[in-house]
């Protein structure tokens, strides 16, 4: 006998089964949640009636659109100050690389970052944090890597964990200490790697604050014998790797990321077609930022054509930070990816559901909705999922989201 479900939503449900079917759609969908998993998902025809029980609660969003709660995939959400001034000097003719090698760019976040207290931190990110939740984000990856000292980044990792616990949303935490050349080890890049290895990523660990390890592959953060060194160590550790790969210039980052069994390679503007080959082989999602390409100027969007041919999967994230990507919307993420990279408005929206939720190895409870994965949805006032990605910076805010039946706190 069937037991009665907890709630049962009726609406349009964009599943993001690939299933050949559009947005895996199921048009008059009723979709049904059991402590806080999915147990049922169908045309609401279908529904077996003993799963309507009398305690179960009833969401009627009939003519309204159900998708999975959206997660952005890669974020540095948690810093201080900002760095609009670098805006002004982009505008005046200096490139990113050439403000980051004078002192700008990341160390001077760092430098703001590592003056500001926990509590400091947390207040500073918390609006950034809950304008990603208005456009209906409830797994957001969080980055360090602007403190670049055994203490500072382990207080920018707390901060991230605090935050998810504060706003009942998941965080996921990943460690990127290799995200420059702190100014203690200027000129010993190879030093500071070791540092990280045997001081920063242990005590991280200890403390139970990494999911993943990533990692500035570029010629002016790490060169791919000291992100190899320390990616061997992450894996030694049982800890997958991602890499920002090829943002600035083709540095093979992306077969780099492939050789170690990323679960990411992020960015990607500068990716070969070989790279592309060897992340489809590896399995490695492509992580496309087009707010960075966008504010930075980059010169030549990422291959999109050939993660295509080459079954590459594609995740679609804001890249939240302070230098490269100062945007708090995942909405206007996937407009962008759509009007810069040529991204369909369907691969949009899988890049911020099933290929995000890959993209930091939940693909097997996150991301679709389909039986057995967590029932984590975000209920939209558009009539048909391409709305999504049509308004610049999501004027269909989220109507609801998350769990009603059980509460969203708490969930990892
Ligand atoms: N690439 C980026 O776009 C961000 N980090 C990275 O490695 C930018 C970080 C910043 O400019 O503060
Ligand atoms: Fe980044």
């Amino acid at each position: 006998m069937t037991q009665a479900a907890d709630a049962i939503w009726f609406a349009h449900l964009a599943t993001m089964v690939p299933n050949g079917i559009a947005y895996g759609a199921i048009e008059q969908g009723a979709l049904a949640e059991r402590a806080g998993r999915i147990v049922w998902v169908g045309p609401a025809a279908d529904l077996p009636p003993p799963l309507r029980g009398p305690a179960t609660i009833i969401h009627d969003h009939a003519g309204q659109w159900i998708t999975p709660a959206l997660i952005d995939c890669h974020t540095h959400l948690v810093f201080a100050g900002n760095r609009a001034v670098e805006l002004e000097a982009r505008l005046r003719g200096d490139s990113y690389e050439s403000i980051a090698r004078a002192g700008g760019g990341i160390l001077s976040t760092v430098r703001a970052t590592r003056a500001a207290t926990e509590d400091e931190l947390f207040e500073a990110a918390t609006p950034r944090l809950l304008r990603l939740m208005q456009d209906g984000v409830r797994t957001v990856e969080i980055k360090s890597g602007y403190g670049l000292t055994l203490e500072s980044e382990l207080r920018m990792l707390r901060v991230a964990r605090r935050l998810g616990a504060a706003h009942g949303v998941r965080v996921c935490t990943t460690l990127l200490a290799a995200h420059a050349v702190p100014p203690e080890f200027a000129g010993r890049g190879d030093a500071y790697i070791d540092h990280i290895i045997s001081d920063i990523l242990p005590a991280a660990c200890a403390e139970g604050l990494v999911d993943a390890v990533d990692a500035f592959a570029e010629t002016i953060a790490f060169s791919p014998d000291q992100v190899s060194r320390l990616f061997d160590a992450a894996s030694g550790r049982g800890l997958r790797v991602k890499l920002h790969a090829d943002q600035l210039t083709d540095g093979g980052g992306a077969a780099l990321a492939a050789q170690h069994g990323a679960l990411s390679a992020d960015h990607l503007e500068y990716t070969s077609d070989f790279g592309a080959a060897a992340m489809a082989e590896a399995g490695t999602v492509a992580v496309l930022l087009p707010g960075a390409y966008a504010n930075v100027g980059a010169a030549q969007p990422p291959p999109v054509a050939e993660f295509r041919r080459h079954g590459v999967p594609m995740a679609v994230a804001t890249d939240c930070n302070p230098g490269s990507s100062p945007m708090c919307s995942l909405l206007l993420a996937m407009n962008l990816a759509c009007c810069l990279f040529r991204m369909t408005p369907e691969e949009a929206l899988a890049g911020v559901t099933r290929g995000a939720a890959q993209a930091l190895g939940l693909a097997a409870k996150l991301g679709v909705l389909a039986v057995g994965m967590d029932a984590e949805l975000a209920v939209w006032g558009v009539g048909h999922p391409r709305e999504l990605a049509y308004w610049l910076g999501g004027f269909y805010n989220v109507k609801s989201c998350g769990l009603p039946s059980i509460g969203v706190a708490a969930r990892k």
